[in-house]
């Protein structure tokens, strides 16, 4: 079974001004779009074609270059989109609030070091808050397409929140000024969402 570009649940522009609606498009109908594509003619007639993307990365063999830079390209920007939506950003709440708190000190606490990790993943990559099945919440950044779902690779556990640090991601709106669009970044964060990957991974 072949994996399907996702439609996005909001306009390109939707984003806009956090992210602008050209690197919207060029991300999810270029980029991501060539992930998909790659991945599936890579696992075309293999024994993967049947199997899910979570489980393709967490079974993967890191020294399999195609299917670690293109599967890992498609889960990613998969819960990338999943994650921000408009007229988001605030506070989560209920028991992602409490285990942030619980792993962090505070939110302030959280979004200082999530931001860190993003700011500081020297080239290409992602940062993540990633669930483990104890409902403890852990953030690391990762290079390239690589994700904690892959073996041994970051913090482990589940990603529930990822932002994309490739210049891909915002160079045409903020150019070098990585911190910038990380800050922007959380005024589309729907932590509704982020919720129900956090209970569903704890
Ligand atoms: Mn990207």
């Amino acid at each position: 079974m072949a994996f399907t570009l996702p439609d996005l649940q909001y306009d390109y522009n939707a984003l806009e001004p956090h992210i602008d609606a050209r690197t919207m498009e060029i991300h999810h109908g270029k980029h991501h779009n060539g992930y998909t594509t790659n991945l599936n003619n890579e696992i075309a007639g293999t024994a993967l074609e049947n199997e899910t993307i979570e489980s393709i990365l967490k079974n993967l063999d890191l020294d399999n270059k195609a299917v670690r830079n293109n599967g890992g390209g498609y889960f990613n920007h998969c819960l990338f989109w999943n994650i921000m939506g408009p007229n988001k950003g605030g506070l989560p709440t209920g028991a992602l609030a409490k285990a942030i708190d619980n792993a962090f000190g505070s939110f302030e606490d959280f979004k200082n070091t999530f931001s860190k990790a993003a700011a500081t993943q020297f080239g290409s990559g992602w940062a993540w808050l990633c669930v483990h099945n104890n409902g403890v919440l852990k953030v690391c950044a990762t290079a390239n397409q690589d994700n904690p779902l892959m073996p041994g690779i970051g913090c482990g556990g589940t990603p529930i929140l990822g932002l994309d640090v490739w210049e891909h991601a915002y160079y045409l709106n903020y150019q070098n000024r990585r911190p910038d669009y990380i800050e922007a970044f959380f005024n589309v964060i729907d932590w509704d969402a982020v919720a129900t990957l956090y209970t569903q991974g704890a």
